[in-house]
C-alpha cells in the first residue's frame, strides 16, 4: 500500500511533469527550434522513468515484499510474473519452450491499482475471494 507520504511525492512528480509538457506545447506554438524541444521532451521522459523508478520501488517494499512474505504460493509466483512482464522478461533460459501459468496470466488482467493498493477491496480483486 503506498502510504499517502508516497502517494503526495507522487502526485507532485506528475503535477512537475505536467507543467513541463505544457511548457513543451508552448514551445511548438511558439516556434521554438526543433532541437530544443526535443531536448525538452527528453528531460520529460527521463523525468517519467524516475517516476516509475520510484513508484516501482514503492511497490517492491510494499505489495511484493508482503507477497513473498505470505504463505500463498500463487500470490508470490503472481508478483514475480508481473514483475518480469513489466520489464519484458520471461524468467526463463533461452530456448526453454514458453508455457505462461495461470498466475502469469492472471497477472496481466488482474492488477490491483495505485489508489486502492493493498487494500481488502484490491486484496479481493486480487484473489477473486469475496469477503463474507
Ligand atoms: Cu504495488
Amino acid at each position: 500500500m503506498a502510504s499517502e507520504v508516497t502517494k503526495n511525492e507522487l502526485r507532485a512528480r506528475l503535477r512537475t511533469i505536467e507543467g513541463h509538457v505544457r511548457g513543451v506545447q508552448r514551445m511548438l506554438e511558439e516556434g521554438a527550434y526543433c532541437i530544443d524541444i526535443i531536448n525538452q521532451v527528453k528531460a520529460v521522459q527521463q523525468a517519467l522513468e524516475r517516476f516509475n523508478g520510484a513508484l516501482l520501488a514503492e511497490h517492491l517494499n510494499t505489495c511484493v515484499a508482503t507477497a513473498i512474505r505470505g504463505d500463498d504460493p500463487g500470490e508470490r509466483e503472481r508478483a514475480v510474473a508481473e514483475l518480469l512482464q513489466v520489464f519484458g522478461a520471461t524468467g526463463r533460459a533461452r530456448g526453454t519452450p514458453r508455457k505462461r501459468s495461470g498466475a502469469a496470466r492472471r497477472a496481466q488482467t488482474n492488477r490491483p491499482g495505485l489508489i486502492s493498493h493493498g487494500d481488502a477491496e484490491s486484496a479481493e480483486r486480487t484473489t477473486g475471494a469475496a469477503s463474507v
